[in-house]
């Protein structure tokens, strides 16, 4: 039975993806847009929220307004609620400020990398004052001295880009002292962390470059895109089996009737040479043998072309005993797949089964001075 047109459709949908793809290292280079990571912890007092153009006006102490504009991917993340935002607040250590790294908003990041050495490490980020410009860089859970304390200076009130560590003896940082060593190549978890609450981070970018300094929106996220998967292309609407028995891989062509198979190797599919006039007349016929099985009953489903020439007629045997007849269905699809079913077949040891199929014309394609013929196509056997 054809299977009902909206299950085809159903059928026919590639699953997407999953949205944490991750990101890739192309020549020595990273880039991440930070609103895309993969998860946020310890988020209770303080949040990494997702600003863009449709996020409506939040309640939440903050002392600037939104940046969506100028934000790479048109989005950013900020740590909110953000209320030390000048030294007259008051400064309340794993609230509005973490020295430690790793202990207040934690998002992971995955990445792959095919070589090994020091990343430097860039963040594009929007401050407003002097207390929204700190934050913590780690890798696989730790949180080396290196990669903390990365802090902005110049460039307020737009997005800048900063690689540069707070230090005792100079707190605006000097450029290219934030760096994270990666030892091993393959898989790694970047992650960054709160020092300061009301940060706003819209991207990330590690290069090994040290003389390499972000411009503008940066480089483009380098996420990890997989290679496309082959999609099936034959028995289509099988939704399940327990065995696919193909032509050409299972079922021997009858060599002694009168009228042959031979392989359509195009289609993977048995059909008989309509263009000679004695072969449209009667069956042939290919066999397969159950083999050294258990017994066990199955619903079987013969898997045909249905063709625009004719529509060829089919007969499934077990032992030389019909158990079932079918026509294929007039089509416009020329070899399209049509699936006829029986139900509750039982097959013990060695049976065997054979298909049949003829040759047929509907009168509708010309051809020559008469029509042409279908071929009596069918690819094979699928047992469920
Ligand atoms: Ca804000
Ligand atoms: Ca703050
Ligand atoms: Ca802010
Ligand atoms: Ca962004």
């Amino acid at each position: 039975m054809r299977t009902p047109l909206l299950l085809t459709l159903l059928a026919a949908a590639v699953p997407t993806l999953s949205q944490a793809q991750g990101y890739q290292e192309v020549d020595g280079l990273i880039a991440i847009e930070a609103e895309d990571f993969a998860s946020q912890t310890k988020a209770d007092i303080r949040r990494w929220m997702k600003f863009d153009a449709s996020t409506p006006a939040h309640s939440y102490a903050d002392a600037d307004v939104t940046h969506v504009e100028g934000a790479s991917g048109g989005a950013y993340l900020e740590i909110l609620p953000d209320t030390r935002t000048n030294h007259d607040e008051k400064l309340i250590h794993g609230e509005n400020f973490q020295p430690e790294p790793g202990k207040m908003c934690v998002l992971t990041y995955p990445i792959n990398v095919t070589q090994t050495g020091r990343y430097y490490v860039w963040g594009r980020a929007f401050s407003t004052g002097p207390e929204d410009n700190g934050l913590h860089v780690g890798l696989d859970g730790k949180w080396p001295e290196s990669g903390q304390r990365l802090q902005l200076c110049q460039g307020k009130h737009q997005w800048t880009w900063s690689s540069q560590q707070r230090r005792p003896e100079n707190h605006c940082g000097t450029p290219f002292t934030l760096w994270i060593d990666i030892e091993e190549p393959g898989q790694h978890t970047l992650m960054i962390s709160m020092r300061e609450d009301g940060f706003e981070l819209d991207k990330l970018v590690l290069s090994m470059d040290e003389g390499y300094t972000p411009e503008g929106l940066g480089p483009e996220a380098t996420r990890y895109v997989p290679a496309e998967l082959p999609e099936r292309s034959e028995f289509k609407e099988i939704s399940h089996y327990k065995y696919i028995w193909k032509v050409e891989e299972t079922f021997k062509a009858d060599e002694d009737g009168d009228i042959p198979f031979y392989l359509h190797k195009g289609k993977n599919a048995y059909a008989i040479n309509a263009a000679k006039v004695p072969y449209r007349k009667g069956f042939a016929r290919a066999s397969a043998v159950y083999g050294k099985k258990k017994s066990a009953t199955f619903d079987l489903v013969l898997v045909t072309l249905a063709e625009i020439d004719g529509e060829s007629e089919y007969r499934v045997l077990v032992n030389d005993k019909v158990i079932g007849k079918f026509q294929n269905p007039e089509t416009e699809d020329d070899y399209s797949e049509a699936y006829f079913k029986i139900k509750d077949v039982t097959l013990n040891e060695n049976d065997v089964i054979s298909v049949e199929s003829n040759a047929h014309t509907n009168g509708k394609i010309p051809e020559g001075d008469g029509t042409a013929f279908s071929r009596g196509r069918w690819i094979g056997v699928v047992l469920q």
